[in-house]
């Protein structure tokens, strides 16, 4: 099965979870083990990716020993077009689409898109749209940042992302952001699009994925707080609970 077959057929049944992992702050042996931890509490797929600093080789290292050890398919959620792995089984091909620069909306992706098609990895196309404060990814992404109070805007980019032709839409706080994206911009995005809503950046606590989830969020991104814990199962599986009624 395809790996967007794989989200559409469970999001028939329930929220789904994703654990992101960072090569560049992990050993390929302890990003396994941290996707272990996180398979049997129930995360959906792993997210492979970081903004700055990744290598090919790290990334091929890393999904090589994380496939040694869990079944779940993994993604790349890439910082540009040099992290294309074979050994994963999707990426997401993302535009960001409120960046000021052409970069991050379609440069990286016109080098990556050869790529891909020698690599034959899925690619599933992703309407990437990063919201106040945005962190690392705002700036190195060059965003002209969604503003918290101005849900409009986050509509419109939205809709802008499903009109054309995209198949998921991302609302992205940045990683490590002291908030995650605001329920009531969830709650008008959600209302607006028929494809499938990811929000991550920022979320720590089952209190805050439930408040995410309440608002029509369709899966939800954890990475800072696997790499911070010492009980990776313990902390991700009351996330991951949270997801259900
Ligand atoms: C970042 O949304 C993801 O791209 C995850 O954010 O690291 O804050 O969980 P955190």
């Amino acid at each position: 099965m395809k790996v967007m077959e794989y989200i559409e057929e469970t999001l028939k049944k329930e929220k789904m979870h994703m654990t992101l992992i960072d090569p560049e702050k992990k050993t390929p042996r302890e990003s396994a083990e941290i996707a272990l931890a996180a398979s049997r509490v129930g995360t959906h797929a792993i997210m492979i990716g970081g903004s700055t600093g990744l290598t090919l080789e790290m990334i091929n290292e890393t999904i090589k020993e994380i496939k040694s050890l869990v079944k779940l398919p993994v993604i790349i959620f890439p910082s540009g077009a040099g992290v294309l792995s074979p050994y994963a089984d999707a990426l997401f091909f993302m535009s960001l689409l409120n960046s000021n620069s052409l970069e991050y909306v379609v440069r990286q992706q016109v080098r990556g898109a050869p790529i891909v098609r020698k690599i034959g990895i899925e690619p599933i196309p992703m309407g990437y749209l990063v919201v106040e404060p945005g962190m690392t990814v705002g700036r190195v992404g060059q965003a002209d940042l969604l503003r918290r109070d101005r849900i409009e805007d986050a509509v419109a980019y939205a809709l802008t992302a499903q009109y054309f032709g995209m198949h998921l839409v991302y609302l992205e706080a940045g990683s490590g952001a002291p908030e995650p994206v605001p329920p009531d911009m969830i709650r008008a995005v959600k209302e607006a699009i028929d494809v499938p809503l990811i929000v991550g950046g920022g979320i720590r606590t089952p209190q805050q994925v439930k408040k995410i989830v309440d608002a029509g969020a369709d899966i939800i991104v954890t990475g800072t707080i696997v790499e911070e814990v010492e009980d990776v199962e313990s902390h991700l599986g009351k996330i991951i609970a949270a997801l259900s009624p």
